[in-house]
């Protein structure tokens, strides 16, 4: 007679565990079940990457591990989720890194605008040490980090004009993400930023309490923003990775065989998300020209005047996060572009 024992596993994750048989029998075997959520819907490249990564784990553990998939901030927004991965009441989640610099500040050198020109440049610095620097941050503060996947290059809409020149964003009203960095760079250009987690941003549009909100385009799309403003302005002003995150609590009790699996899993989708994000990436401006959207596209001249604005809020939060890390950034990014 086959005997099924649940059990509570000490750090977290549900696990089942199937005894084969009488003493003697089968080795026992253990089956866990992995929560994961996202901030983001299924049919984002965000969804998809996850989606794929449940798939991959489940291959890779021979239906050992099994992953529920959570979209569209069903467990809360980043920070929500982040917090419950501290606590062990969630396994998984794949937060901006923005919110987390609350927790880990050095994560604010990703949110200086206009560092990268292209996503190549951004893999190099994720990638590399830099980006490892900041994965070897998170342990300290129950989380570990196993690579980055793609938000992407960030895109301002707003209800009332075109934002074109640095002028423009006078007075506006912006939804940015919970970070210090954000806030002030917007202040810099005249803005009024309102930091606010993304599971608010599209009643806050749609109820006038911010005019306007930045974000990739795919997911400017994807929550329907374009139902809710009527400018988009292709600042391209920032690119924001996204992090994926395991509970510690949970990871501590893993065997090195399924922290590998859960390891290659994240690498193998990420690699997937990224390219299913660069094409969506394409695929949405049209998408969202043809929902009636005035794009306009912001001249090389006028970005270069918006990174003047913001330079000396940067120089004023090298001090605080280190200078040597964002040199080392700005060094990896030279050495892509052969400088
Ligand atoms: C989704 C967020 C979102 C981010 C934001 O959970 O908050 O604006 O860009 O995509 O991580």
């Amino acid at each position: 007679p086959s005997l099924l024992v649940v059990s509570a596993c000490g750090g977290g994750g549900s696990a089942t565990q199937e005894a084969g048989g009488q003493a003697g029998g089968a080795p026992a075997k253990q089956t866990r079940t992995l929560k994961a959520g996202i901030g983001l819907n299924e049919d984002h490249p965000q969804g998809q990457g996850l989606k794929k990564f449940a798939e991959l784990v489940e291959q890779k553990s021979g239906g050992s591990m099994k992953v529920q998939t959570y979209f569209a901030a069903q467990l809360g927004d980043d920070l929500k989720m982040t917090n419950a991965l501290k606590s062990g009441t969630q396994e998984i989640t794949i937060p901006s890194t923005s919110p987390l610099t609350s927790m880990v500040k050095e994560f604010g050198v990703f949110d200086y605008p206009f560092v990268f020109n292209n996503e190549q440049e951004a893999d190099a610095v994720l990638d590399g040490p830099v980006g490892k620097k900041l994965l070897d941050m998170l342990p300290q503060q129950g989380l570990i980090g196993l690579t980055y996947w793609e938000n992407g290059f960030r895109n301002l809409t707003n209800s009332k004009r075109p934002v074109a020149a640095p002028e423009d964003f006078q007075g506006l009203k912006i939804r940015t993400l919970q970070s210090k960095v954000h806030i002030e760079a917007f202040s810099a250009l005249g803005a009024n930023p309102t930091p606010m987690p993304f599971s608010e941003v599209f009643s806050a549009l749609e109820g006038k309490t911010v005019d306007g909100q930045e974000n990739p385009l795919p997911t400017i799309e994807s929550n329907k923003f374009y139902e809710v403003q009527k400018y988009l302005s292709l600042t391209n002003h920032v690119y924001t990775p996204f992090v994926f995150l395991v509970s510690k609590k949970f990871w501590d009790g893993l065997t090195p065989d399924e922290q590998k699996i859960l390891q290659e899993a994240s690498i193998e989708a990420g690699k997937f998300q990224r390219e299913k994000n660069r094409e969506q990436n394409k695929q949405s401006l049209e998408n969202l020209k043809s929902k009636g959207i005035e794009v306009n596209e912001v001249k090389p001249e006028d970005r270069e005047k918006m990174q003047e604005i913001v330079k000396p809020v940067l120089d004023k939060f090298s001090k605080d996060l280190g200078e040597a890390l964002v040199k080392e950034m700005y060094d990896e990014v030279n050495k892509v572009r052969g400088k």
